[in-house]
């Protein structure tokens, strides 16, 4: 297993160690986010510090809410505007520590600020946070964060077993970020942590999670999605019309279904948003395309980007959100925008 070396473990201890006696432990919603969390919670926890569970976004998703359900996680998080609403001399009293994303400017942040010493996470980019003396920063390519933390929680001395829900979310963390060990930025530290919790994890609460997905909004989606597609040399653009912002999740599961599809090697589904956003979720199998430049290109650089064939983007309808009486013009307007973007040649 490609683990930490002693030099960096040893780095790590350190740096845990001096820590403030109380850590906010910071993720946003997701299930390798969940996982990572509660990994590091344990780790605290040897450390004898105190942890308290933080985290941006929603709780959107319907695999988020079931991994809720069953493990009754709402009673563990607080939102972070509650941690950044504490008194200065209360948030003093704790370090930070973010996992499943570097980003310190992340739009779900809201602008909340937040100066983590420790991060671990699996996104690397080219402007990277640099770590300091007093920080340890781990930042790599894995399929999964859980991965990450879970190596870690075993080189601290910790085990898997008597845990089978910490293991059950490591499992269904990795099969999510890596679509069941498919999705290019797969690694075998993803196949042996996820060999390693596997003799304990709840199969039926995995299964279960992986299966949530598909559920009635998912269906009206996908209905909607085939009524209006169109494909153009393996190149498929998939237009859902207007929906609500906080089922844009619904976008990914989306792509991912429809770029299994043999003869749509690249895949854009796009919907408007009612927060006045158009966004849109990419998928792509072609590997002589750099979909992060595709999509930074044809979205905006700001707005768009994409890793391992997964691309992503937000777009700001400008000044207005239409109204009533303007919705169907707004709409064919999009659709042909889109149209025009994801078809034209990014070469002309
Ligand atoms: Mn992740």
């Amino acid at each position: 297993m490609e683990c930490l070396s002693e030099e960096r473990l040893h780095k790590f201890r350190i740096i845990i160690e001096q820590a403030k006696p109380n850590i906010a432990i910071v993720g946003h919603l997701d299930p390798d986010s969940i996982a990572c969390m509660k990994a590091f919670m344990k780790i605290c926890a040897l450390f004898k510090k105190n942890y308290k569970l933080f985290y941006f976004g929603g709780w959107n998703n319907p695999q988020n809410n079931y991994l809720k359900n069953a493990f009754t996680l709402s009673d563990d998080f607080s939102e972070l505007k509650v941690f950044d609403k504490l008194p200065d001399e209360e948030k003093k009293q704790y370090d930070i520590v973010l996992l499943d994303s570097s980003s310190l400017d992340d739009r779900r942040l809201e602008g909340i600020k937040i100066n983590p010493i420790i991060i671990i996470d699996h996104h690397p980019t080219k402007n990277q946070l640099i770590e300091s003396e007093k920080t340890f920063f781990w930042i790599n390519s894995y399929g999964a964060a859980a991965t990450m933390v879970s190596e870690l929680y075993l080189q601290m001395g910790l085990s898997f077993e008597n845990e089978p829900e910490l293991a059950t979310l490591i499992a269904v963390a990795i099969d999510t970020d890596t679509r069941n060990m498919s999705a290019k930025s797969t690694t075998q530290s993803d196949v042996n942590i996820f060999l390693a919790v596997w003799p304990y994890i709840k199969q039926d609460v995995r299964r279960d999670s992986r299966n949530v997905v598909k559920d009635t909004i998912y269906y009206a989606f996908e209905d909607k999605a085939r009524d209006k597609r169109e494909l153009q040399n393996n190149t498929a653009l998939f237009f859902l019309g207007y929906i609500d912002a906080d089922k844009a999740d619904y976008l990914s599961f989306l792509s991912d279904q429809f770029s299994e599809y043999e003869d749509m090697k690249t895949v854009f589904v796009v919907a408007i948003g009612n927060d006045g956003f158009v966004y849109v979720k990419a998928r792509s199998r072609d590997n002589t395309i750099d979909l992060d430049k595709e999509m930074k290109d044809r979205f905006g650089e700001k707005n768009a980007g994409a890793r391992f064939g997964a691309g992503a983007a937000k777009i700001p309808m400008d000044f207005w959100i239409p109204s009533d009486n303007s919705k169907d013009e707004h709409l064919t307007y999009i659709e042909k925008r889109m149209r025009d973007a994801i078809f034209k040649d990014s070469s002309e």
